[in-house]
C-alpha cells in the first residue's frame, strides 16, 4: 500500500450524521486547520462544523477534488457523501450516481495525489439469503439499490488497493445512533428519531414492527472505531480492510421502546410499519466482528442502557 503524502485531511459528506462528530473528533485529535470540512450543501453559523475549515463540493467533480487536494496539501479522505437507504430507494438513479460515481471520484483522487481514504460500508450489503447473525465472509446479495452501491464500493476500494496500491479502509457500520445531527434518510432513522420524540411529545409512532431486530452502534462507539481503524498498522489488516464487520448491539424496536419507557416516564410508542420494514428485513439481526476484533482488537463501550442515558442526557442538555 501506498503511503500518504499529504498532511491535512478532508472530510466528504461532513455535514451529516456521522460527519458533525466525526470533523469534531478529527479536528481535536489532528488540530482545526488540519481538517477540511466539504459538503453539497452550504453551512450555517450554528453547525459545530462551521468552527474550522469548510468548503462546498459535490463529490461528483473529480477534478474540483483533485484541485483541492493538490492546492491544500491532503493526505487522506474520509469519504461520507452519500444517499441512504430509504432516500436511496425512492430515487435509485441518483443513490447509484452519487454513491457509485462519488466513490470512483474519490478513488481516482487518491490515485492522482496519493491519498488514504476512509470509505464506509454498511449493513445493507448482506441480503436476506444471508445468515441471520451475519458471518464477515459471506454471498453479498441485497436487495436494496443502496446496498448495491455499498457492495460495490467495497469491490472498487480491492481494485483500487490491487490495482493502484491505494490504501482504502472501511467499516461495514450497523444503524447509528445520535443526536448531534438528525439521522441522513435511512431504515435505521427510528432509533434516533425515537429520543426526540420521547422527550418532546412522550409519544413515537415507529416505522417498524416491534420485533424488527437490527444490530446498532451508538455514535461514540463509531467514530472510536473509525480512527482506530485508520490508526491501525496496514500490515495488520487482511482482505476485509474495505469492509469490517464490527462487534456492535443487536435489540429490537420494541426493546429500544421499552428500555426508553424506563426513563421517561409515560412515554408511549406505537408501531406502524411502511416500506422501509422490507429494508430493515432484508438485513441481518446481527453481526459477527470477530476479524475486525483480531485485527485491530475492536470492541464497543456502550451497552443499550448506557446508550439510551448518553442519547435522553445529551439531547435534554442541548435543550
Ligand atoms: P447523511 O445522509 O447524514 O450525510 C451524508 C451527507 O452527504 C449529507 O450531508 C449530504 O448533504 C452529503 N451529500 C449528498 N450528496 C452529495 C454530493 N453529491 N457531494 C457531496 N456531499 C453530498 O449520512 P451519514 O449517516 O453521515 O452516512 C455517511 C456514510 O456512512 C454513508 O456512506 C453511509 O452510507 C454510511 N453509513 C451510515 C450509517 C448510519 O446509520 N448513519 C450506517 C451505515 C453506513
Ligand atoms: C440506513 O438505514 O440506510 C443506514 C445504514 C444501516 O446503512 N443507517
Amino acid at each position: 500500500m501506498s503511503e500518504a503524502k499529504g498532511e491535512k485531511i478532508l472530510v466528504t459528506g461532513a455535514l451529516g450524521q456521522i460527519g458533525t462528530e466525526l470533523v469534531d473528533s478529527l479536528r481535536d485529535k489532528h488540530g482545526t486547520s488540519s481538517v477540511i470540512a466539504s459538503d453539497i450543501r452550504s453551512i450555517n453559523e450554528q453547525n459545530s462544523t462551521s468552527k474550522g475549515p469548510y468548503v462546498t463540493l459535490d463529490v461528483l467533480d473529480t477534478d474540483s477534488i483533485i484541485k483541492l487536494c493538490t492546492d491544500e496539501d491532503i493526505g487522506t479522505v474520509y469519504h461520507l457523501a452519500a444517499l441512504l437507504s430509504a432516500t436511496g430507494e425512492k430515487n435509485p438513479e441518483l443513490c447509484r450516481k452519487v454513491n457509485v460515481g462519488g466513490t470512483i471520484s474519490v478513488f481516482e483522487a487518491a490515485k492522482k495525489c496519493s491519498l488514504r481514504v476512509f470509505s464506509p460500508s454498511s449493513i445493507a450489503v448482506f441480503g436476506p439469503d444471508a445468515p441471520k447473525h451475519a458471518p464477515q465472509v459471506t454471498d453479498l446479495n441485497p436487495t436494496t439499490v443502496y446496498g448495491e452501491t455499498k457492495v460495490s464500493g467495497e469491490s472498487l476500494a480491492k481494485e483500487y488497493g490491487d490495482n493502484y496500491g491505494i490504501d482504502v479502509r472501511g467499516i461495514r457500520y450497523p444503524g447509528l445512533i445520535s443526536y448531534k445531527a438528525p439521522a441522513g434518510g435511512g431504515t435505521t432513522d427510528y432509533a434516533v428519531e425515537i429520543f426526540s420524540a420521547a422527550i418532546n411529545h412522550g409519544y413515537y409512532e415507529c416505522f417498524v414492527r416491534p420485533d424488527t431486530r437490527l444490530p446498532m452502534l451508538y455514535m461514540d462507539d463509531a467514530i472510536k472505531a473509525t480512527l482506530m481503524l485508520m490508526d491501525a498498522q496496514s500490515d495488520a489488516l487482511g482482505p476485509s480492510r474495505a469492509g469490517y464487520n464490527i462487534d456492535c448491539h443487536s435489540f429490537t424496536a420494541k426493546e429500544l421502546a421499552d428500555a426508553i419507557s424506563q426513563e421517561v416516564d409515560g412515554f408511549k410508542c406505537d408501531f406502524v410499519p411502511d416500506v422501509r420494514q422490507k429494508y430493515a428485513d432484508s438485513w441481518p439481526d446481527s453481526i459477527d466482528g470477530s476479524v475486525a476484533k483480531k485485527e485491530w482488537d475492536w470492541s464497543p463501550n456502550y451497552g443499550l442502557e448506557a446508550m439510551v442515558k448518553a442519547m435522553l442526557d445529551g439531547l435534554s442538555e442541548e435543550h
